[in-house]
């Protein structure tokens, strides 16, 4: 019996796909197929997959072509399956020629024609909605989003506002964004979501009037030093029905769900101690210090629980910013402690002690792509990974696209009492400094 293995995605089946399945099949007496499985493509850069698995393999099944369906959720996993299920000869389309040569050794490979003008990337573009965003700053930095927003379905930055025309003609340049606004409310008009992304004394302002015109938002956290502000955006984005989200990407990579399950989970038992710290070099942005905070502060909320008994902080600053802080939160059972520095050397980490184990994330945390596991009494350090290119924002935006194809405008990612109990502790510490002063 000849045995022929094929793999792909089979995302918003088509004729392509059934095209290549029944030449497969015909290739031989006995069809496996493998289907991608989702974290595999999101690793190797396939973050637009529409379908689910399950509907993909139902798919597949479908066609009546394939004796066997496996899925396929790791690179190099192509060779252990061809040994497996003593496969004669790998079929797959022509785009892939040459790359899959290597497999010559284990087996027969045949690269067989691709079906013309068709593709799931243009049914992809002709099916989905499309979204426009704009982006508000005032330096010349995009935090990735205009490339990483192509990756995900129907997203595009395509506006830029400043009140600065050297800002605006700088970013025009290096991001290679269509259009480029003077005037706020006509990007506003213009646009579908607005990310705002500037510094924290105008971000309440442009969020405030994007809202009120009825568009989405994502904003850089905190939105300003006051939480009855941003109770009132939480309010008028309600009364809209539309998105408000707060970007924060740490809470949308896998590493921080699977580190999240460990220890909401009791898998390292009761946490003693929650440590973490951030710090950047950046001379150039005064409030910094408020950005960095809401950063570290949110695992630790979504770790340790709003809950503490007692907070307490000390803060060390050069004129009028803050250069280094730590902060002290006692709960029943363990403590927290967070050291944020702006220009002074602290290594960036998070290490959270429990009764069974302890957790260590080190060096850029906030999109880390692991974490350790250290459990008491054994030498061996356990490693928890995954694979990502950027830094997270598209995992952001996915969840957006999520939330508009499903109508619902609120994220599971981050709830509104976290938002308002870091706002709530970050305006206690800038009254407290104004007291200082
Ligand atoms: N295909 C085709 N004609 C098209 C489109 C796709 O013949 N117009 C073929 C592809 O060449 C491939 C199969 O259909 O053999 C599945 O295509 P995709 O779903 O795009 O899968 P792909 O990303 O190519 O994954 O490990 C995964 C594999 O390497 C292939």
């Amino acid at each position: 019996m000849k045995k022929i293995i094929t793999y792909g995605t089979f995302d918003l089946f088509h004729k392509g796909h059934y095209n290549m399945l029944k030449r497969a099949k015909e290739y031989g007496d006995y069809l496996v197929v493998g289907v991608t499985g989702e974290n595999y493509d999101v690793g190797r850069g396939k973050l637009n997959v529409y379908d689910s698995l399950a509907t993909r393999i139902e798919n597949v099944q479908k066609t009546g072509f394939a004796d066997e369906i496996i899925v396929e959720e790791y690179l190099g996993q192509k060779i252990g399956d061809i040994i497996k299920y003593d496969i004669d000869s790998f079929v797959i389309g022509d785009d892939w020629v040459g790359k899959f040569d290597h497999l010559s050794k284990y087996c027969n490979m045949v690269y067989l024609e691709r079906t013309k003008g068709i593709s799931s990337t243009q049914i992809r573009e002709e099916t989905f909605n499309q979204y426009d965003i704009g982006i508000v700053c005032d330096f010349v930095d995009d935090n990735q989003i205009v490339k990483e927003a192509k990756l995900v379905n129907g997203f595009e930055v395509k506006n830029v506002y400043s009140d600065d025309n050297r800002i605006l003609d700088a970013f025009k340049e290096k991001y290679d964004v269509k259009n480029t606004f003077e005037d706020y409310d006509a990007m506003i008009e213009s646009s579908d979501i607005i990310y705002v992304h500037c510094d924290i004394n105008e971000r309440f302002n442009y969020i405030y009037r994007a809202l009120k015109a009825g568009k989405h938002v994502l904003y850089d956290p905190p939105i300003s030093f006051s939480s009855e502000k941003l109770k009132k955006l939480i309010e008028l984005s309600k009364q809209k029905n539309v998105i408000f989200m707060e970007n924060n990407k740490m809470v949308h990579i896998y590493v921080f769900n699977q580190l999240l399950w460990m220890t909401q989970g009791g898998l390292i038992g009761d946490i003693l101690s929650f440590n973490c710290s951030i710090s950047k070099n950046d001379i150039t942005r005064s409030n910094l210090f408020y950005d960095l905070s809401v950063v570290a502060l949110l695992p630790m909320i979504k770790i340790m629980g709003e809950n503490y008994e007692h907070f307490d902080f000390q803060v060390s600053k050069e004129g009028d910013n803050i250069e280094f802080a730590s902060m002290n939160f006692v709960y029943g059972k363990g403590r927290a402690i967070i050291n944020v520095g702006n220009n002074v050397r602290v290594d960036n980490q998070i290490e959270i002690i429990g009764t069974k184990g302890t957790i260590r994330m080190k060096d850029d945390w906030w999109r880390s792509k692991s974490f350790e596991l250290h459990t008491p009494g054994s030498n061996d350090v356990q490693l928890f990974n995954t694979n990502f290119e950027g830094n997270g924002f598209k995992y952001l935006i996915r969840e957006m696209s999520r939330m508009l194809s499903n109508n619902r405008v609120d994220s599971k990612s981050i709830f509104e009492e976290e938002s308002l109990k870091i706002a709530e502790i970050l305006e206690h510490i800038r009254k407290q400094r104004y007291n200082y002063d």
